[in-house]
């Protein structure tokens, strides 16, 4: 925000940093864009990018930027070279200042700044903050020219590539053609999705991405402030919510001086809230450019209350500002900071002290808690970071708490994210697993490589460490799995590679991150061993290991439904499986010819190798593949079929891995303690592993998670003819006078045909077995679900309901398995309704909050509420066995009933079985035994 633009000492504000030192009003100052032969000249906007830019002058005519093939279409535009020219005023005021610099918080990403035709410096890294002395440049004028060339990210990226191969190849050469991408990101330091991924588009994107400014100072300029708490006291392992111990409290600010080296004096404020404030005079000591202070300070018992992950408590959070001012009190620097008290690890004690073969923990204490991890992966919101609002991303990660997530993972392909981004998982209670941005690659490790990434991990650590919700570092996604699998091909020169791994993710990434943030625990990949995969000498011999760290797993060719070769992994840090978004969010970008799921647009939107016969194949294992009739109707079922497989694919996989909370197998396995599956969003509309479609919709997953993440659940496992039920708390409190009622239905009838209750008391933060029901002898399946011609198992599911003994009221989710296959053909057709629609009313969650009335005349399954209007349902996706239920509709804004029954739909299960559908040739798992998930991994980037 700019308050004002004076022409000598003039304040300056944006988000929290306030500064009077001299700086100019760069937000008002206006820029052209033009290519490197000068055939287009456009006005440039910054913060932004060059597609934005060439999008508003309609230089790009062919539409929205993901179009239909516009990301084959715009690709020219990352080939050519941009420069950004502006003109900016050096007044007396300013340049009599002792250091006069410009200030870019993010170049994206190789360019020359000149200032006046000279070169006031360089960028290399996306990632970086630059400030590039320019005093001895500037003209007393207004008019001194200002241009920030960018070379092509493509070009810079091959020659960098080159060069590198030179002396030895740093694969992958490529991505895979089904990404349609752009070759050698990791040969630049930018978002590596940028140039493609499995999910997603290239979009080399290139321009001045943050912000920027022109500032003259005579003293410091306070960049970074440090924020750590310790409590005095030692913590309950039984939380205590009005609890408030004392703090020992260490604030370091980082500086940017005027001079090189030498002294400063002055004096510092620091204030906590309306806590405490401290004044203290110092001389600073400045080396190479930079001034680091160091305070601490004690918080009282009673002074400030503890920050708790979302589900456990509330989160506090408290403003610190530090107030730098020189001695001759002509100039000041000030930066507030919000921050939180708490503490946090992450525990690696072997399982079991006597027997070390069982492995390590790998689990979470936050206030010396024991917590499960729940939640997703994010991945960037926008290929150009410059579309995503703070609303959006506020959406994506409030969508994350309203469905009991309490972790996320900033996954190493994208970018470290907007500092809203992380001052919104302070505030939600979400904690941050931030990974750093190196993603299934190998790297370069050569000086110039690691020099850029040392300052790169500088800048990000020193603009991150305060936020309370950050949980742990990790230097890269998937690099050591991919070194020691060799998915690259590098194993003819592993010990190249494995040098360079460690100069890059051990020597430079972790040292830096550790010099600067001491205070939370460093991994150096994942999925890694952890404690275990550094003792190996950092490539373990099995990154994956179910007795160590985290693990990652994909497996599409099993029975996704049944999970059978699921790892009971101590760390689920990604899992998934790919749907695509409705035809509402398609429609954005497609047309007609498009609408098919063997038409070349979703091939091309494909970007996972094999990635529409995976899904044919998973849908088709328990569900009719709809006829290639060409219609409108057989795609909206092939969308909507894709949905139920992912959703319930997924809760399988997360009720196993939160059934795991509490096990401990005889060979060390079990004490899972997180599950964040891939991914939470979208960065477009394409077939995805995202929960959230590009633009907010929920798929049906996303509506499932509301419910395998509660904090109480039933989860039901089928294991031949018996049926396992566990109750699973997250809890910090026992429930005692709980009923769990386990119901045998049949689809033909409204009513269960059998039933078993037991009353319980859940203990808190485990997850147990609570029975065991034989489905013949318990529940009696062969007489009860005998049907001619059908598998007793295709005629009937189960439903389990935990409610309270007081007054019935739910204590957990209604939970379903299905015993057989939709497919194998016995459930009754269903006639589903939207019956009435009312309302508006105000509820907590929005104030256009309509009742749905939904009615049918049998049992339906996965019944599927659609509806033009942005918002949310209170459930989705469900099976129906009552003939009617009211569903809440809380719209984002403001709607009437008649424009919801104008666009309502809603369908289920055998909405989808007309005439001709498929029973898709795999009737069984494809089961091959060489097989190895990773395999899958091998044909990603190679
Ligand atoms: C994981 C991620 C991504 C990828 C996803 C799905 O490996 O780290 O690289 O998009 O799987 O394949």
């Amino acid at each position: 925000m700019q308050v004002g633009c004076l022409s000598t000492l003039v304040v300056w504000v944006i988000s929290w940093s306030v500064l009077t030192a001299h700086t100019t009003c760069t937000s008002q100052t206006s820029w052209t864009l033009t290519n490197g032969n000068a055939s287009v000249e456009v006005s440039g906007t910054v913060p932004g990018g060059v597609y934005s830019d060439l999008l508003l002058a309609d230089v790009l005519t062919g539409g929205d930027l993901y179009y239909r093939y516009n990301d084959l279409d715009y690709r020219w535009v990352a080939e050519e070279n941009w420069t950004y020219t502006s003109l900016i005023t050096g007044d007396a005021a300013l340049l009599g200042h002792e250091r006069v610099a410009l200030i870019f918080e993010g170049l994206d990403t190789a360019a020359r700044v000149l200032v006046n035709d000279e070169v006031v410096g360089t960028s290399d890294n996306m990632f970086v903050r630059y400030i590039y002395d320019v005093k001895q440049h500037l003209k007393e004028s207004e008019d001194n020219t200002l241009q920030v060339e960018f070379e092509s990210p493509v070009e810079y990226a091959a020659r960098q590539y080159e060069a590198q191969a030179a002396d030895y190849v740093v694969p992958p050469t490529c991505v895979d053609p089904a990404s349609k991408g752009v070759c050698h990101a990791n040969h630049i330091r930018k978002m590596q999705a940028s140039f493609s991924w499995d999910w997603g588009p290239a979009f080399p994107n290139l321009g001045i991405w943050k912000e920027w400014h022109l500032t003259g100072w005579n003293t410091l300029l306070v960049s970074d402030v440090f924020f750590s708490a310790v409590p005095g006291t030692s913590l309950p392992s039984v939380p205590d919510h009005d609890l408030k111990p004392s703090w020992i409290v260490t604030v370091k600010v980082w500086c940017d001086a005027a001079v090189e080296s030498g002294y400063i004096a002055g004096n510092v404020s620091i204030t906590l809230a309306n806590i405490y404030t401290q004044h203290q005079f110092i001389n600073v000591t400045v080396k190479d450019y930079e001034a680091q202070m160091t305070f601490t300070f004690t918080t009282d018992e009673g002074q400030v209350e503890m920050w708790w992950p979302n589900g456990y408590g509330s989160q506090p959070l408290y403003d610190i500002t530090v107030l730098w001012t020189d001695e001759n009190q002509s100039e000041t620097s000030s930066k507030s900071i919000r921050v939180g008290f708490r503490t946090v690890e992450l525990n690696q004690d072997f399982v079991d002290s006597s027997d070390e073969t069982k492995g390590r923990h790998f689990r979470v204490l936050v206030n010396n808690v024991t917590m499960f991890m729940k939640g997703s992966n994010w991945i960037p919101a926008h290929v150009l970071p410059e579309s995503v609002t703070v609303d959006y991303t506020r959406y994506l990660l409030q969508a994350a708490a309203d469905t009991h997530q309490n972790c996320m993972r900033v996954w190493g392909g994208g970018i470290y994210e907007s500092d809203a981004f992380y001052e919104i998982a302070d505030e939600l209670g979400i904690l941050i697993w931030e990974d750093f941005m190196f993603a299934c690659s190998m790297y370069p490790a050569n000086q110039n490589f690691l020099e850029s990434v040392r300052r790169e991990v500088t800048t990000q650590v020193r603009r991150l460490q305060h936020h309370v919700s950050i949980l742990i570092w990790a230097s890269n996604n998937e690099n050591e799995s991919a070194l020691r699998d060799n998915w690259y091909g590098t194993s003819s020169n592993f010990e190249q590679y494995k040098a360079d791994y460690i100069l890059l993710y051990v020597d430079t990434v972790r040292n830096v991150t550790q010099d600067v943030d001491g205070t939370r625990s460093f991994v150096v990949s994942s999925p890694s061993n952890g404690i275990e995969s550094e003792e190996e000498g950092y490539i373990a011999e099995n990154p994956s290991s179910t007795l160590y760290g985290d693990a990652h797993y994909y497996n599409y060719m099993d029975d996704a439904w049944i999970g059978a070769n699921t790892p009971r992994t101590r760390f689920a840090s990604e899992y998934g499986f790919q749907s695509w978004p409705s035809l509402k969010t398609l429609k954005e970008v497609t047309i007609e010819e498009d609408w098919n799921s063997e038409s070349p647009m979703m091939y091309h939107r494909q970007h996972h190798p094999g990635g529409q016969e995976e899904l044919s194949l998973q849908i088709g294992l328990h569900m009719h593949l709809p006829p290639d009739d060409g219609s409108l109707k057989s795609f909206e079922d092939y969308l909507y079929l894709g949905q139920i497989h992912q959703a319930v694919a997924i809760k399988t996989e997360t009720e196993f891995y939160r059934r795991g909370m509490s096990v401990l197998e005889d060979n060390g396995e079990g004490y899972t303690s997180g599950a964040l599956y891939w991914q939470l969003n979208d960065i477009w509309q394409g077939a995805s592993w995202a929960s959230i479609e590009y633009g907010g919709r929920w798929k049906m997953l996303h509506y499932y998670a509301r419910k395998f993440f509660s904090p109480l659940i039933v989860s039901l496992s089928q294991v031949n003819d018996d049926l396992n039920v566990y109750v699973i708390s997250d809890l910090l409190e026992e429930v005692s006078d709980v009923v769990l009622k386990i119901d045998l239905y049949r689809y033909d009838q409204r009513h269960e045909v059998a039933s078993y209750n037991t009353s319980l008391t859940v203990s808190p933060s485990e997850g147990n077995l609570v029975a065991t029901l034989n489905l013949l002898q318990d529940l009696d399946i062969d007489n009860l679900c005998k049907e001619e011609e059908y598998d007793q198992k295709d005629v009937c599911f189960i439903v389990s309901h935990l409610t309270t003994v007081t007054d019935g009221s739910p204590a957990a989710p209604d939970n379903f398995l299905l015993l057989g296959k939709p497919k194998n053909g016995y459930i009754p057709h269903a006639t589903v309704m939207v019956e009435s629609i009312s309302g508006p009313e105000t509820t907590s969650k929005s104030n256009w909050t309509f009742t749905v009335k939904v009615t049918n005349d049998a049992i339906s399954l996965f019944v599927w509420l659609e509806v033009d209007e942005s918002g949310v349902f209170s459930d989705n996706g469900f099976l129906m066995t009552e003939s009617q239920v009211d569903i809440l509709f809380y719209s984002l804004s403001e709607t009437t009933v008649d424009a919801l029954q104008s666009s309502i739909t809603v369908k289920s299960l055998t909405d989808t079985y007309s005439e001709g559908t498929v029973v898709h040739p795999a009737t069984e798992a494809v089961v091959d035994d060489s097989f190895h998930p990773n395999d899958i991994r091998n044909i990603l980037f190679v």
